[in-house]
């Protein structure tokens, strides 16, 4: 999927840009609580800071230095730290919108390469994706290094089917000459997958239309299981997984922790053994709907 100028596979390049200015014109979007962008019939509403009433939580995901606080800020109109190199979201951050006659909280999360972490910054990323049960999850890829970005997409699918893809920096792309079939990948994937130009407000429409087409559906795409064809595996899995659920009733994705504690992860297994995995079932900020 690299074109030429590609940058090399382990190090995010940075980004040629008007600058590398943490706060240019062309990466916060206007900060305005009372700007309205019409998308298309619907209207959108930046907020600022998370409504205390929501109807719906969205968590943007991603590998780091892929767009994720740049899209955060075209859609609450504040002005999270944004940046051309990786790492700069160290702690989730949160803001809201309106859209379509419902209030959504927006949550900006640390870029994450795996759900199989590793950094204190990674685990943010991690424990609210796992266990806060977003009603939408946004994973925001880089449409360059595609081949990077998919084992995230997968590992996400992997837990829940609520996600939109937002392909973003396609205007880079095809600076490159790369074209990315999203009508295939949405069908490869079973879910949205928005080209998008975020620091332009390219796509943005697209991508609000498909937030909330899967945040008012009841019908989201199952999960994506892994098939074990190891039949032992298989039956430790859903064995383990079945008491790990049995001992922490409500934490979701009781087969993955069951995946990991047979992989010997030490986060994981600390956390069961000390009784925080219970704790990670509960989203940290308390959430209370709107309606
Ligand atoms: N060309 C181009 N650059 C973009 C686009 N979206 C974001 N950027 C730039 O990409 C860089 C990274 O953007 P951020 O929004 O900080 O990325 P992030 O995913 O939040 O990064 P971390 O928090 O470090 O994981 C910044 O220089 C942005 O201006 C886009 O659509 N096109
Ligand atoms: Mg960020």
């Amino acid at each position: 999927m690299r074109g030429p100028g590609g940058g090399t596979e382990d190090l995010p390049t940075p980004r040629p840009g008007p600058s590398q200015d943490t706060h240019d014109s062309h990466d916060a979007a206007p900060g305005c609580a009372s700007c309205a962008l019409s998308t298309g019939g619907a209207r959108l509403a930046r907020l600022g800071l998370a409504p205390g009433r929501h109807d719906h939580v969205v968590a943007l995901a991603g590998n780091p230095n892929t767009g994720k606080s740049t899209v955060f800020n075209a859609l609450t109109g504040l002005r999270q730290h944004v940046g051309n190199w990786s790492g700069k979201t160290v702690a989730r951050a949160e803001g809201g919108f309106t859209y379509g006659g419902a209030r959504y909280r927006l949550v900006d999360l640390p870029g994450t390469y795996s759900l199989l972490s590793t950094s204190a910054d990674e685990d943010v990323a991690r424990d609210a994706l796992l266990f806060g049960q977003p009603d939408v999850v946004v994973v925001v890829v880089d449409a360059t290094r595609l081949e990077r970005n998919l084992p995230l997409v997968l590992q996400i699918r992997q837990i829940t089917g609520r996600v939109v893809v937002a392909l973003n920096l396609v205007d880079e792309a095809r600076r490159h000459g790369l074209t990315v079939d999203a009508r295939h990948l949405t069908r490869e994937l079973g879910v949205p997958v928005v080209p998008m130009a975020a620091r332009r407000n390219e796509g943005i429409p697209d991508l609000l239309a498909a937030i909330a087409q899967v945040a008012g559906t009841e019908d989201a795409p199952a999960p994506l299981r892994l098939v074990h064809k190891d039949p032992a595996l298989e039956e430790a899995v859903t064995e383990l997984a079945g008491r790990v659920a049995g001992r922490f009733p409500g934490v979701p994705n009781a087969r993955w922790v069951a995946l990991r504690l047979l992989e010997g992860d030490p986060g994981i297994e600390a956390a069961v053994r000390d009784g925080t995995l219970g704790e990670l079932a509960t989203p940290a900020t308390p959430v209370e709907r709107a309606g």
